[in-house]
């Protein structure tokens, strides 16, 4: 197996009780035998979050295997823009072509492997090589390639290779499997009712910022799936409830008074939302799908528009054909590696691109209407402020835990209630490992 472990399944199937937690600096772990003996309701062991090997499995388990957000078709306008995104060792190609479609290709030369396109963005007309030269078509066809005559060579067999593509209300997502799993096709239909109305493709960027964290992805994600650590966020929680992930029977006495004010608010919203035919829903399958997403429309607090101190809009124009800036935020989150706020004013992606076991490298986007005019429809600072420093505040908890998982003394903790999330992105990550790994859980 990919670990070289040396241990076969049947010698793990009884594991035992009295096993210690493997802690960061044990040698080498052995994820069959981690993903076997994980603790339900706890966060993972050590090795997960600080070992090569792991981050090595979960690059071709998860990333290699999985539908992954890549950018928006905002990042790409005209034909011939391209973002390249990594994953790992991934790097791909997403690039507008001709005809208006997306192209995603694998940015590896076929003649002896040199990374094509070396810059996070640009615009190409063809794909030309920066060692010899080959010259590929937008769609990875190898056009031309200097060398003398040889029958031998023939250059439809060196096309570039491509990622599956499905590009869903101008969101652009990737598959880099041979067949990529089906089920992402049966979550289609489901969120895009909900992302369509706000039209992407009549938007442009704003404003884009990348950071490095240092931690590994998966805290980066497990990080996103909770509002457990929003007093941490003061910004955002003049706007985004920090009642937010919570139910009836959650709150605790501090938070009871917001949560009587988020209620009201929510009753409201879903009724202007019925009115304008707009979903609001919860749908959440964020385990129990291969493609686990949770997609729903919440109120927004104070003025209910957008990501603001007093809740108010931070850009004049609406998107689409929205009619109301009063439509709080349309929340995306899916897994593995995106989530995402679409509101009547603005909407902001984030992706999450894994680096190393110790370091992930997060992209958040701003979107608004493509008239928006910069300095009169809106103001950068204004319209960025409260997820720059809410990204911030999130870079200095993934780091402080990762620094946690390094020490000897790291042992897993117990999810709170308000934590499930989190739980169901574990749930979601570990199922998928033991079956890429063909693992079975322990009794
Ligand atoms: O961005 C999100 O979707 C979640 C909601 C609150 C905490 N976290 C930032
Ligand atoms: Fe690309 Fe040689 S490696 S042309």
């Amino acid at each position: 197996h990919p670990l070289g472990g040396g241990r076969t399944l049947a010698a793990m199937s009884t594991p035992s009780p009295a096993m210690s937690p493997a802690t960061a600096h044990e040698a080498t772990s052995n994820l069959p035998e981690l993903l076997e003996r994980r603790r339900a309701g706890f966060s993972l062991e050590a090795p997960f979050y600080t070992d090569r090997d792991v981050f090595r499995a979960d690059m071709t388990g998860i990333f290699g295997t999985y539908w992954l957000f890549a950018a928006s078709i905002a990042e790409i306008p005209e034909p011939g823009d391209y973002v390249t995104v990594d994953y790992g060792p991934y790097s791909l190609i997403v690039l507008r072509t001709d005809e208006g479609g997306v192209s995603v290709l694998h940015n590896v030369c076929r003649h002896r492997g040199a990374r094509l396109l070396p810059e996070t963005q640009g615009t190409v007309g063809n794909i030309v090589c920066g060692y010899h030269s080959w010259t590929y078509a937008a769609d990875g066809e190898l056009l031309h390639a200097a060398t003398a005559p040889d029958e031998k060579f023939d250059p439809k067999c060196f096309s570039l290779k491509k990622a599956h593509t499905r590009v869903v209300a101008g969101l652009i997502f990737v598959c880099l499997a041979p067949e990529p799993p089906t089920d992402f096709d049966d979550v289609i239909p489901l969120i895009e009712p909900y992302l369509a109305p706000h039209d992407i493709a009549r938007t442009k960027v704003a404003y884009q910022q990348t950071i490095v964290e240092e931690g590994n992805w998966k805290l980066v994600m497990e990080n996103n799936r909770e509002c457990y650590h929003c007093v941490g966020h003061p910004e955002l929680a003049c706007s985004l409830f920090p009642t937010w992930g919570l139910t009836e029977g959650m709150i605790p006495p501090h938070l009871e008074e917001v949560w009587e004010r988020n209620q009201a608010a929510e009753r409201a919203l879903q009724e202007r939302c019925d009115r304008y035919g707009l979903h609001w829903e919860v749908l959440e399958e964020l385990d129990t799908r291969i493609a686990g997403f949770r997609i729903s429309r919440e109120s927004l607090d104070g003025a209910g528009e957008s990501f603001s101190e007093t809740g108010r809009r931070l850009s004049k124009k609406l998107l689409g054909d929205l009619r109301d800036f009063r439509l709080g935020r349309c929340s995306l989150h899916l897994q593995p590696n995106s989530w995402f706020h679409f509101l009547s004013d603005h909407i902001v992606t984030f992706a999450v691109y894994p680096l190393d076991e110790g370091r992930t490298m997060v992209r958040t986007t701003w979107l608004v209407a493509d008239d928006a005019v910069e300095g009169t429809d809106y103001d950068i600072d204004e319209l960025t402020n409260v997820w720059k420093q809410t990204n911030l505040q999130d870079k200095a908890f993934v780091e402080l835990c990762q620094l946690g998982a390094e020490s000897p003394v790291y042992e897993q903790g117990p999810y709170m209630k308000s934590e499930y999330q989190v739980e169901a992105f574990i749930n979601w990550y570990t199922q998928r490992m033991r079956e890429h790994l063909g693992v079975v859980p322990a009794a």
